[in-house]
């Protein structure tokens, strides 16, 4: 990477810049003058720290920008930080792939009960035994794979087709099988009003920050947030500042909002809401109607136990949630078991977030992301990689 105040000459189509600036319009104003009107934007991280209360003392963003035409552009970059940036640089939020909903109406923690009674008799005994029996079942259950979801893989159809082919070949029927599953439900499109609903800490604001970097940075939208108190205390600190930064503006009254659209979209912060208090639950329900907001967004630390995974869910069917966050993936070990809870919720994935990094970390890739998580590393060391290519 070339030092970040030098001097470029020539801004190379297909180049990346890393841009360093404290606000969006910091951001659009230097890509314009020093990368031209056609410079495109990767990727938008916060740097200094992590987490939104960090995020206050220090508001820096990291801007990763294309030059995408053969343009050459005079550089003089002073006081703001540009560096050429090398072009295998990863960054998963710029990831647009279509959020697909798992669409069947199942009870999810109906099916839960249902499948907790039914390898409960003997309980995890039964359970090991029988996954013994086959050698990638086995294999899978030793190296931390759900046993829920080894139980539903064992309740498919084709499954006797596929458990005693060699390792590589069954992993590829289970991949090929999830994906499928994934797929076959009904996605609900994400409106223009989208509300992020959920219990106490588990990253609603967070996951709207991320939203709102993706709306501006990637989708070129000017988004609007809308800050709702619903009885509960909801401080802002946080949030006014990131607002500030990325320059989007923050309302506190609904009247105060002006006309909503698809270039506009509004994003409504609640405080969280207790498990154990279903009225805060039938209260935001209410608001939601009167606000007209379709895309209700169940925001869930996919870090939790899954019990409490399900009465999260149960309880939003309640206010009528209609689409799923999770965050925290990073502090999973793998994702199988948030598998049987998308399959079985009626509520469309729209994103999984990994980090505390309030404009980072997050990608609205989730099947893509889940079946990159599904199986242990161990795996592909051992050279199984056919999978990889589906
Ligand atoms: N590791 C990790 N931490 C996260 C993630 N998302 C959010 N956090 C952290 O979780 C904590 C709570 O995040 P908030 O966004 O404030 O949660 P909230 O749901 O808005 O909280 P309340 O409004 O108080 O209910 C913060 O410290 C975040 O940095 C994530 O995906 N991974
Ligand atoms: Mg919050």
């Amino acid at each position: 990477m070339q030092a970040i105040s030098e001097k470029t000459d020539e801004m190379k189509a297909g180049k990346r810049y890393k841009l360093i600036v404290r606000s969006a319009e910091e951001a659009v104003r230097i890509i314009r003058e020093k990368l031209g009107d056609h410079a495109k934007v990767l990727s938008v991280r916060q740097v200094g720290g992590e987490g939104l209360k960090r995020f206050i003392s220090s508001p820096k963003l990291e801007v990763i920008a294309e030059v995408p035409s053969p343009e050459i552009a005079e550089q003089k970059i002073s006081g703001e930080k540009l560096a050429s940036e090398d072009s295998t640089e990863h960054d998963t939020s710029g990831d647009n792939e279509g959020v697909k909903s798992s669409g069947i109406t199942q009870d999810a923690t109906e099916a839960y009960k249902e499948e907790k009674t039914n390898t409960k008799p003997d309980s995890g005994q039964n359970e090991i035994s029988s996954f013994d029996q086959n050698e990638t079942l086995s294999l899978l259950h030793k190296t931390g794979f759900d046993q829920t979801l080894l139980s539903d893989i064992q309740s498919w159809s084709n499954w006797n087709e596929f458990k005693d082919l060699p390792l590589a070949d069954a992993l590829k029927h289970i991949t090929v099988g999830l994906s499928d599953r994934y797929r076959s439900a009904t996605e609900l499109k994400a409106q223009n009003k989208i509300a992020l609903i959920g219990s106490p800490g588990v990253g609603k604001t967070t996951t709207l920050c991320k939203f709102l970097a993706h709306e501006v940075f990637m989708n070129k939208t000017c988004p609007m947030v809308l800050k709702v108190e619903s009885g509960v205390p909801n401080p802002d600190d946080a949030l006014r500042i990131f607002c500030e930064v990325v320059g989007v503006t923050l309302f506190r009254q609904a009247e105060s909002v002006p006309q909503v659209t698809n270039d506009s979209p509004l994003y409504l912060d609640f405080p969280g809401l207790s498990l154990t208090n279903l009225e805060d639950w039938t209260t935001t329900k209410s608001t939601l109607d009167d606000l007209e907001v379709e895309t209700r967004v169940l925001v869930v630390n996919g870090a939790y136990d899954k019990d409490i995974l399900y009465k999260n869910i149960n309880t939003a069917n309640h206010l009528g949630a209609t689409h799923l966050a999770i965050t925290h993936f990073d502090e999973i070990s793998n994702s199988t078991k948030l598998w049987p809870l998308i399959l079985r919720s009626n509520l469309t994935p729209l994103c999984i977030c990994n980090g505390q990094n309030v404009t980072g970390d997050f990608t609205t890739g989730v099947l893509n992301q889940m079946i990159s998580r599904t199986f242990p590393e161990e795996l592909y060391a051992k050279g199984f990689s056919s999978y990889q290519n589906l």
